[in-house]
This record gives C-alpha cells, structure tokens and sequence, in this order.
C-alpha cells in the first residue's frame, strides 16, 4: 500500500505521489481520499494527490500546484510557471527541493526556483501558507518543500510519457534498485513543445502589432517554445540500521525558452545541483534525530532578442543580451529531541549566495557592458528553535522562534551602487505559536500567530540597467534601493474543519500586516524601483469534496486575497481575484470521467501608478478520463474545451524588459499521458 504522509506545523498543503490512504477502508481511492482529507490531516492542512497531479497536463511544478488552493502561478510563457501563494509572490516565498535552496539566474525571473526540479524527480510537496516555517530563513509568505522520490526495496522502474497539442512531448524514465545497505536511482525527463495557440486562434507569439520592434521574426513566431533534458542520480548507504548518508546530483539544460511577455527569450539555461546528507536516528532516549546536510548549486542563464525584429539591424545578432550566473552553498545542521513532555526541534544554517547579470543593448553606448546585478553575495546565519506538546487530549499547541544575521555585499559598480553603499547587514526575528483543537470527532480548529521577516533580495538593493533616449524613444530603466529595510510579516491564521466517511469542507482566513513590504514602484519617468511600504493583506481558502451515490464525486474550492498598500492608500499590484472551481467525477477506481469548471472574477483592485489594467473574469472547463490496469495507466484529457480566449491577472509590468503587453493562457487543447510503473 502507498501511504499518506501526514504533516505537523502550520497550514500545509500536501501533494502525495504516493497512493491510496492508509487505514481508509473502502476500495475506492475518491471515498479514501476524503477520509483522509477530511478526518486524518488537520485543518491546516490540504492534499493534492498522485492521482491529482498525474491526470494533469500541468508542465511543471508551479503549474501543478495551481490546484492547490491558495495558489497560483505567473505564466509567461509556455513554460516556467512562478509560484505565488496567497499573492505573495518571488522572494517572499521560499521554495526548496530537499531542502536544497536554489534562486535563478535570471534578473526577470524567466527560471524561477520551480523551473529547475523536473517533476519526476519529485514524491511529494508541501505548501506551508504563512510565516510558520523556521526551519529556513526568508518564509514570509510560505514556502513549498519539495522532496525527491526515494528508491524502494528492489529494482523499480517508472516510464511516462505525455503527447498533447502544440507538438508537445513530456517524457521522463527512472530507474531504482534498493538493497539493504546500498540504494540508487538515475533518472531523466525531456520536454519540449512548439508554440501553444491561445483562444483567438493565435499563437502566444503572435500578440504583438505590426509595427512593435518586439514582435518575433517570421521566422520566430512558429518555432520551439522550450526544448529541456533533465539528468539526476542519487545514491544512499545505510551505515547502520539507524543512520544514513545520502548524495545526489542533477544537471538540467533548458534551450530556446520563448518569453512572450518579455523583451527577450532564453537562448539557453543551465543549472547544476548537487546534496549531500547525513542522518542518524534514535541517537538516545533524548537525542531522536540528528541531521547534517551540505548543498551547492549554480545557474547559468542567457537571454537576448535574437527572435525578435528588434535584433533585425543589430551588428552582433541581438540588440540587448544578459549573461547571468548565479550560486548557492549552503549547511544545516538539525535535531529533534525529547524534552520534558513534548519534542523539541532546533537547528543552525548557513547560506551563501552570489548573483551576476551582464546586460549589453546596441542603445546603451553601442554594447557597453552594464553590471546589471553587480556580483553581490549574500551571507545568513540563523538558529532556530520550535516545541511541540499535545497539552491535553483535544489540544495541541507549538511554539518557536527563529533569528538570522544577514550581511550583503556588493563586489562590482552600476548606476545604483558605489563603494559608498556596497554593503549592508540586517538582523531579523520570526516567531510563531500554533493550537490545534478537536472539540468533536471530525471537527478540529486551528490558530496560528506568526511573525516571519525576509531581507532584501540583491536586485531589489542593487540593480541598475540605465534608461536610455528620450521622449517617444524613451526605454525606462531600473534601480535597485540599497536603503530597503527587511519586511516583517505579522499574521493570524484560523481554520476549521469538518469531515465524515462521505465529505469533508476545510475553511481557512488569514489577515497579514505587513511592515517595510517591498513594492515595485515608478520612481521618476524613465526609473522604476523599490520602496519599502506599510501594507494589509487577508484572504480566505474553502475546499470541499462529497461522495454521492453511482460513484459519483462532487468537489468545489474558493479562494480570495485582498491586499492594500498603506501608504499609499491603493492596491497592491498583482494580487489574486475571487477563484474557484466545482468539478465533478465518476470513479470506480480503474475507470473515471471528470469535468471541472474553472472560475475567475474579475480583478479591479490593480495598481494604476504601475499602470496595472484590469483583467476580464473567465470561466473554462476541463474534461479527462482514464483508466488503470495493472502498472499500466492512460489518462486522455482536453483543457479549455470551449477555446475561451482569457488572461491570468498575474500581468502588470513586469520590468525590466517587460513588454508592457499581456499573453493570453492556451486555448483548447488535448494531451495523453501512458504511465508504466513497477
Ligand atoms: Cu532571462
């Protein structure tokens, strides 16, 4: 049997790739699944399942958690879905594979942390929503943990592959062996699609008026929107029976990534990953677990207009190039101990990391190099400390704190920096308690209190790429803020939960008071950049899922998030609308029919000083079906049935380089996944 893993802390959301619940009675998986929605994971907590993610089309991790509520995702592109949950978006989140930290190259995120974990790599996701992790610095908003698939006992294969619409391939094999002493696995995915045609029938490519020195070549417009290899390996010893050495490493090459929404395209990606830990268990009766891990990656990322008409009359190719490159070390040591009543958790970590972007345009002194992210390091120290105790039998309550010494520095000169602000250090604190309460069987509430902060990141201090012309020929440029304080983030969470054999509804609200809240803003009219603001937040999450009789499925979500900027007394840019969705399924566990209608109000609430416009509400359906036999499974399904022609409100100028026009999501389009496993 495949196992649910439960989770401790705060306001989980959990993707299992594993199986059917454990200690659910029934033989079919949908009646499983809202037990164990419903009656074994807390309020705080939600799932989405193997089932869930494998019927999908989503491409990438981001994508796929768009189902999660509370979460979105910023598509740019056909590819490269950038996580935001709850509105909190880039580095107010965290997200880790195995705990690795890694950022992108690029300065306009075109590979956010996602874009560099191939989803068959990946067993399981947790979303924490809020400032509830303290085991890594920087979570203000939440953060999304991925952890890597693990071998099994015995020789284990996995082989997938997915057809759809736009030429699109996704494909991945893995291979496993366990032994008792040694085990390893190696793995490889390649994706590729040409590009995806949006609702009016056009391709994503093709938005841009005849006139735009930004629209693609003729020969541009219909060609590969992505073409990505992903290699990893990981092998483990069991040194004894209670400890573990583990290593492993990944290389990814992402070539010819088209970014509508932006100035330039990707010409290539590279990013290089390797992990190694140390565990051992059961060390005393107080000392439970003690872990010791040590990480390093690197990213190296090249943009330009080459596909664009704007590189037509260039003497090199391309009008404006980036060259970027950035690094991650990091180590961290934890353990969990048996203290008193409850169990305490404490760590100490370190991170360095180093980021460099080089840009040159034909318009900036014919090609001038620009140090456009000025070689910066950032170094964090941080200790933390969290106790869990079940006070009584209905009550659980946690509480932790966590400090972190941050210094950055920056090691090269732009229009923004000068040796007479290079450098800068912060001090933070985050702290959070957490009650759990079962009043009734099937009913539990959640409070959470929590302060998390995060420091500034290098190109929100340092950045500088120069305006250049003037008047109609004007192309803003940008700079960073070397005097931007850390954002604070006070929070108050509280959910409730009922759940049956047959249903389950989990409601959650949250409010956010946000202080020094970092936030893109027009500095004078050629320079946009970054000014710390007092700021709100609050939103609200329902989920809910029925059975019925005839194996029939109901299921329905909702999700809201507000968010105001204080001091200016308007909103925050970029900030989800009212969403939801009603489905429903049939299922009879080798067999199922799904139809799900996807629903999007409006979004007014838009920052009108970033020139933000408004996005038009939409509604699309999604069908698919599939069927199980054996370690054989095809799944069929076609997205957007009706070619709506709509657009993600995630849309405002996403400078630098944005285009300033927004790229619609894909019209009507199928795909089928043929799934092997043993
Ligand atoms: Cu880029």
């Amino acid at each position: 049997m495949r196992s649910y893993r439960l989770l401790t802390g705060a306001l989980f959301a959990t993707m299992v790739l594993g199986g059917p619940a454990q200690g659910a009675d029934s033989n079919n998986l949908m009646l499983d699944e809202i037990v164990v929605k419903g009656q074994q994971e807390t309020p705080r907590e939600e799932s989405l399942t193997i089932r869930e993610v494998r019927e999908s089309p989503a491409r990438d991790m981001g994508e796929a958690l768009k189902s999660v509520e509370g979460v979105t995702c910023v598509h740019r592109g056909a590819i490269a879905n950038d996580v935001v949950i709850r509105g909190f978006q880039k580095d107010n989140i965290n997200v880790f594979l195995d705990g690795v930290r890694l950022h992108g190259a690029c300065p306009n995120r075109m590979d956010s942390p996602a874009f560099h974990y191939d989803f068959a790599e990946i067993e399981q996701v947790k979303v924490t929503k809020g400032p509830y992790d303290l085991a890594n610095p920087g979570s203000l908003g939440g953060v999304v943990e991925a952890v890597s698939k693990k071998p099994h006992k015995g020789i284990g294969a996995d082989l997938s592959v997915t057809g759809g619409s736009y030429d699109s391939v996704n494909s991945s094999a893995v291979g496993s062996f366990g032994g008792d002493k040694l085990d390893g696995l190696l793995g490889y995915a390649y994706k590729y699609s040409g590009v995806p045609v949006s609702g009016n029938g056009k391709q994503i490519t093709d938005i841009y008026p005849a006139t735009s020195p930004n629209r693609y070549r003729p020969d541009a417009i219909d060609s590969t929107a992505y073409s990505i290899n992903t290699a990893w390996s990981k092998l483990g010893y069991n040194i004894t029976d209670s400890s573990r050495m583990e290593g492993g490493f990944s290389f990814q090459d992402a070539e010819h990534v088209l970014y509508p929404y932006l100035l330039m395209d990707a010409d290539n990606d590279k990013a290089y990953r390797g992990n190694l830990t140390y565990k051992a268990e059961k060390l005393s009766p107080l000392f439970k677990e003690f872990k010791l891990q040590g990480y390093w990656d690197r990213v190296t990322h090249l943009m330009n207009d080459q596909y664009r008409m704007s590189s037509v009359t260039s003497t090199r190719g391309y009008s404006m190039q980036t060259n970027a490159d950035t690094a991650v070390y990091g180590v961290k040591i934890t353990g969990s101990l048996d203290v008193g009543p409850g169990d305490l958790k404490t760590g100490i970590d370190y991170y360095n990391r180093n980021w460099n972007a080089t840009n040159v345009r034909s318009m900036y002194q014919n090609y001038q190099p620009v140090s456009m992210i000025p070689n910066v390091y950032i170094d964090n120290l941080g200790l933390f400390g969290e106790y869990l105790i079940p006070l009584a039998e209905k009550w659980k309550l946690s509480a932790g704190v966590r400090g972190d010494l941050t210094w950055s520095q920056a090691d090269a000169s732009n229009i923004t920096v000068s040796s007479a602000n290079n450098s800068t250090s912060f001090q933070g604190v985050g702290a959070n308690i957490q009650l759990t309460y079962t009043p009734l069987p099937g009913v539990e509430t959640f409070l959470g209190l929590g302060r998390g902060n995060r420091t500034p990141d290098p190109q929100e201090l340092y950045l500088g790429l120069p305006s250049t012309g003037a008047g109609a020929m004007l192309k803003p440029g940008s700079m960073g803020n070397s005097n931007l304080k850390a954002t604070v983030n006070k929070q108050i969470d509280v959910g409730v939960k009922y759940g049956n054999d047959i249903f389950f509804v989990n409601g959650s609200v949250f409010f956010s008071a946000l202080s020094d809240y970092i936030n893109y803003y027009q500095l004078s009219p050629s320079y946009k950049s970054y000014q710390n603001v007092n700021a709100t937040m609050w939103g609200y999450e329902l989920g809910s899922q029925l059975s019925l009789p005839y194996e029939l499925f109901l299921k329905g979500s909702l999700s809201y998030t507000w968010g105001n900027n204080n001091d200016y007394h308007r909103p925050l840019s970029e900030i989800p609308p009212l969403r939801g969705s009603v489905g429903v399924r049939y299922d009879n566990t080798s067999f199922f029919f799904e139809a799900m209608e996807n629903l999007s109000s409006r979004q007014t609430r838009v920052d009108l000083s970033l020139t933000e416009t408004p996005t038009a509400g939409y509604a699309t359906t999604d069908l698919k079906t599939g069927f199980k036999y054996k370690e054989l499974s095809v799944m069929a399904g076609v997205s957007n049935l009706f070619d709506i022609q709509y657009y993600n409100y995630l849309s405002y100028q996403r400078d630098p380089f944005a285009s300033g026009l927004k790229v619609p999501e894909n019209g009507r389009n199928f795909y089928v996944t043929v799934q092997f496993k043993m």
